[in-house]
């Protein structure tokens, strides 16, 4: 079964004015597309065709020289961009409470200075890249991640991901990282984060 391009869990105009529908259509339909069809055309007809993106992308060094870094890197962006749509719903945003919002209190000293964190990890990224909020052995974490890099690789649990490729906000904040990361806090799915908390 090859891999499929997931459905959005919400329509491509939903997460406006933060995230815009072109944004959407080209992100989504353009970007995550292409990675599902890139990393079907490597993995067709081998072995590795029936693995998951999860074996793939834990399994980054046993896959085959010659194409290991562009298997690991379509896996890991068909992953990331499935997890990102995911980190966020219209009209989300706020302050998670709960269990995430007691270990994000823990682990930060506060939800303010969490999201000063965060917002640092993802403004300051140099590059194209994903900011994340982990879970970290008994802690959370905010960890940075260049190109396709996912946390899973270093045994950490993700809960939550913003894309700071700049295809991820070029249409409509131009080059101001800043805005679109400020903007983002808006649509955040709180309930999805504190759901990979477990
Ligand atoms: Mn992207």
């Amino acid at each position: 079964m090859a891999h499929q391009l997931p459905d959005l869990p919400w329509k491509k105009d939903a997460l406006a004015p933060h995230i815009s529908a072109e944004t959407i259509d080209y992100h989504y339909g353009k970007h995550h597309a292409a990675y599902v069809t890139k990393l079907n055309g490597l993995v067709e007809n081998t072995p590795l065709a029936s693995k998951s993106l999860e074996d793939l992308i834990k399994g980054r060094e046993s896959l085959p020289a010659d194409k290991k870094n562009a298997i690991f890197n379509n896996a890991a962006q068909v992953w990331n961009h499935t997890f990102y749509w995911r980190s966020m719903k219209p009209a989300g945003g706020s302050q998670p409470g709960g269990r995430l919002g007691d270990a994000i209190k823990g682990s930060f000293g506060s939800f303010d200075a969490f999201k000063k964190q965060m917002t640092d990890a993802a403004g300051g990224h140099f590059g194209s890249g994903w900011a994340w909020l982990v879970k970290d052995g008994a802690k959370l974490a905010v960890v940075a991640t260049p190109n396709a890099e996912n946390p899973l690789t270093k045994g950490q649990t993700p809960l939550l991901t913003i894309d700071v490729w700049e295809h991820a906000y070029y249409i409509d904040y131009r080059n101001a990282r800043p805005k679109y990361v400020e903007a983002f806090w808006n649509v955040i799915d709180w309930d999805f984060a504190a759901k990979n908390l477990g």
